[in-house]
């Protein structure tokens, strides 16, 4: 819900929720929030560690030393296009070494970057470019067939505050992204660890992704508590598989905690094992972040490979639930502990300890990373309950957000008076204090790691000429755990469900496509005459995967067309 309109000179701070002065202060005087800033952490680093490799990308080997002057080139070049402290620059890079350089030479400067992902479309980077007023978009020439200056072409058409469009590779009308590497400049603007570092973006259940405010004090201090629970140091070598540009390779402890800790990143360019395999064994990477229904791929694959994976210690498996049947395959398929990671860009991030007995890693998605993580579990009316029982989990704590970037209503809703973030997640405390995520009264379908607001497609489906209504639902799947059914209501003659499918796409990241759609003459309704979604999920359930019924992720003759951007 759009509460103000914002301009490109604005200052974003009253916009954003801090904690408390009660809060800040007792979390300074717990050694959490230190004052660090990211551009002064990676000069801290590049002088101590210079040589010290930091980033592989193919052929390309950066060394502390030359990440830390690439990213003064970088940020030297944007403020000469007049990208100043606190404007917002909507930041849409595939994986490579440019991305992690971006982020530098923005913080650096102060400028705000929002983290879109390589998935997302029109509607989203429209969003985003207009709702915190975005003076710049960097993004790609062409990456996997789709070429991101068309959509920043149809992007710059709608947005009001959008002045420059860089592009890296084949910059055709825009700014070249190599025409930006200058003579760093002489002073730096001042950055206070208080102030706004960049933005994330939530799965969410609105119409439209939400925008996450961080700060460097609380982001820096889930990085630092990350690298002591997974014990980074300049020996790890993390694999960069993920999106970088979601929260969970970035931060958990991902490529910002692996730099934090002085150790080595090295990029991904697809998930697939062939590729990564070669990449463990050749850089001898001890480190790498999945999300399930991947690391069943890699399960698989690592039976046969003939690659040398022993240099693996530790691999991450987080953003969706991981069955505990898969869990139970790491250790012995792949000789190195896995770690579950249960997080939100939100804040809140809970992990496995990697000295956990294997009963609890395998069965449990951790624990908070601070002791200062507060940890509600409670029913519907918000009395806490025991361990044992299944209820809403409620947080709050030195690194999770008290509220969305732009979003009083919102956030009325979505935290308590006393500053709690309802996650939306169903989770039961062991007796330990680890949790087991039981699933979720949010209206989202999580699909394999990628969050689907039911809304936002919803929203993109009824603008559809030929939809009279719409609901949208999980769906359970072997392999992504859920997928997603749109039940539709025509309009006079139902349209053809690839049709729909493709209005979809040309707006919205393919992942958010229905897998499957329904047509419906009338909803469900439960007794207050509102659509009842739990009937729908039972409906699409018991008819494909009902009782009797094997399981198929075959296409059936109202599936839409397979997703190419499914989990990664
Ligand atoms: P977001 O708020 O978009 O960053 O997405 C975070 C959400 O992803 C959480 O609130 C959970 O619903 C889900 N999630 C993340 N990690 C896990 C996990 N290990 N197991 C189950 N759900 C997870
Ligand atoms: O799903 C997530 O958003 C997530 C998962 C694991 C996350 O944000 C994180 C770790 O930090």
């Amino acid at each position: 819900m759009t509460d103000h309109t914002i301009t490109a000179t604005e200052d974003l701070s009253r916009y954003c929720p801090d904690w408390p002065a009660a809060f800040e202060q007792r979390y300074r005087a717990a050694g959490y929030w230190r004052g660090e800033t990211f551009g002064a952490m990676l000069r801290e680093r590049a002088e101590r560690l210079g040589e010290h490799i930091a980033i592989v990308d193919g052929d390309t080997r950066l060394s502390y030393a030359d990440l830390d002057h690439r990213a003064d080139r970088l940020a030297a070049g944007l403020h000469r296009l007049g990208i100043s402290k606190g404007e917002r620059v909507v930041v849409q890079l595939p994986n490579r070494h440019e991305f992690i350089v971006t982020c530098f030479a923005l913080f650096r400067l102060g400028a705000l970057p929002i983290f879109a992902l390589p998935a997302h479309r029109q509607f989203e980077i429209g969003h985003f470019c207009n709702f915190a007023g975005a003076k710049a978009l960097i993004t790609a020439d062409r990456v996997d067939g789709f070429d991101y200056r068309a959509l920043a072409r149809s992007v710059l058409a709608e947005a009001t505050t959008l002045e420059h469009v860089i592009v890296l590779g084949d910059a055709e009308e825009f700014v070249s992204f190599a025409s930006l590497d200058q003579e760093p400049l002489d002073t730096l603007p001042e950055i206070n660890s208080r102030e706004l570092a960049f933005f994330q973006l939530s799965g969410g259940t609105t119409g439209v992704p939400k925008l996450i405010p961080r700060r460097h004090d609380d982001y820096i201090y889930s990085l630092r508590g990350s690298v002591e629970i997974c014990r980074n140091d300049t020996d790890t070598v993390y694999l960069g598989v993920l999106p970088l540009a979601h929260n969970f390779p970035m931060s958990s402890p991902g490529f910002l905690g692996v730099l934090y800790a002085g150790g080595r990143i090295v990029i991904a360019p697809r998930p697939s094992p062939d590729v990564c395999f070669e990449l463990i064994e050749r850089e001898h990477v001890t480190m790498a972040a999945l999300v399930p229904p991947l690391a069943l791929v890699w399960l698989d694959a690592a039976q046969t490979t003939t690659r040398d994976l022993s240099s693996l210690e530790v691999l991450q498996v987080g953003g969706a639930k991981l069955s505990a049947e898969a869990a139970r395959r790491v250790r012995p398929i792949l000789g190195c502990t896995l770690q579950q990671v249960f997080g939100m860009a939100e804040g809140l991030v809970n992990y496995t300890r990697l000295d956990d007995p294997e009963d609890v890693i395998v069965r449990t998605q951790g624990r908070p990373i601070s002791p200062d993580d507060e940890v509600r579990v409670v029913d519907d009316d918000d009395n806490d309950l025991p361990p044992g029982q299944p209820g809403h989990l409620l947080t709050r704590g030195p690194y999770t957000i008290r509220g969305y970037f732009n979003a009083t209503e919102h956030n009325a809703k979505n935290f308590t008076e006393d500053g709690f973030y309802r996650t939306g997640d169903v989770v039961m405390l062991t007796e330990n204090g680890d949790l087991i995520v039981e699933g979720r009264d949010k209206d989202q379908i999580n699909r394999g790691g990628e969050k689907i607001a039911a809304e936002e497609v919803e929203n993109a489906l009824l603008a559809h000429e030929s939809v009279h209504d719409v609901a949208v639902v999980a769906m359970p799947d072997k392999y992504l755990g859920e997928r997603s059914c749109a039940f539709v209501i025509a309009r006079g003659t139902p349209p053809k469900p690839h049709e729909l499918a493709q209005f979809v796409r040309a707006r919205l990241a393919s992942y958010k496509v229905p897998d499957r759609i329904e047509f419906i003459d009338a909803f469900p309704q439960t007794g207050v005459g509102k659509v009842s979604k739990k009937v729908l999920r039972e409906v699409i359930r018991d008819t494909y995967f009902g009782a009797g019924k094997k399981q198929s992720t075959t296409a059936k003759e109202t599936d839409t067309p397979s997703n190419p951007e499914a989990a990664s």
